[in-house]
């Protein structure tokens, strides 16, 4: 199921690509209406912005877990709370780690930072950019330069989110 709807995701881009001419269209709108369910991979079209939307909910759940940029793209990336439920109960942030930090270790350190929104005061290197925990209903942007190319760990550092609340970011 999920390589499908990969494919769906690069079919769609394909599809964007081919019709350069209509650049103010949005590229992210799938080619076709057949599927009710959102791609899981969200590609950025070229260009110098790559602008990303991942949406979390009441479940724990982002709607996407893969996202693709270019190297030296500056990412504008929002977050949006699609459920209803308080931060305090189900905030959801979006953190972007550096190559090579644990991911679970960085969950665990996160767990004593409620203090600071669940972003661990101590480990700032590990992290590439992060947006402000957000409840129901609430929206937030960041802005960042995407990094060299690889694959990088997101999460929702909220405690407990990581094992749903994942995905990886890819630089090509
Ligand atoms: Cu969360």
């Amino acid at each position: 199921m999920k390589k499908t709807l990969v494919m769906f995701a690069s079919a769609a881009f394909f599809f964007a690509a081919c019709n350069n001419s209509q650049e103010n269209q949005p590229t992210q709108e799938p080619a076709a209406t057949e599927t009710t369910e959102t791609p899981a991979t969200t590609e950025a079209p070229a260009g110098d912005v790559a602008t990303i939307t991942i949406n979390g909910n009441d479940a724990m759940q982002f709607d996407i877990h893969e996202i693709k940029v270019k190297e030296g793209q500056t990412v504008k990336l929002t977050l949006h709370h699609i459920g209803k439920a308080p931060k305090v109960a189900m905030g959801h942030n979006f953190v972007l780690l550096a190559a090579g930090v644990d991911m679970a270790e960085f969950a665990k350190a996160a767990i004593d930072a409620k203090d600071n929104d669940y972003i661990p005061k101590n480990l700032g290197k590990d992290i590439i950019a992060h947006t402000k925990l957000i409840g129901g209903g609430e929206s937030t942007e960041i802005e960042f330069k995407a990094p060299a190319k690889g694959t990088y760990d997101y999460l929702c550092s909220f405690p407990g989110h990581s094992g749903l609340m994942k995905g990886k970011f890819i630089v090509e």
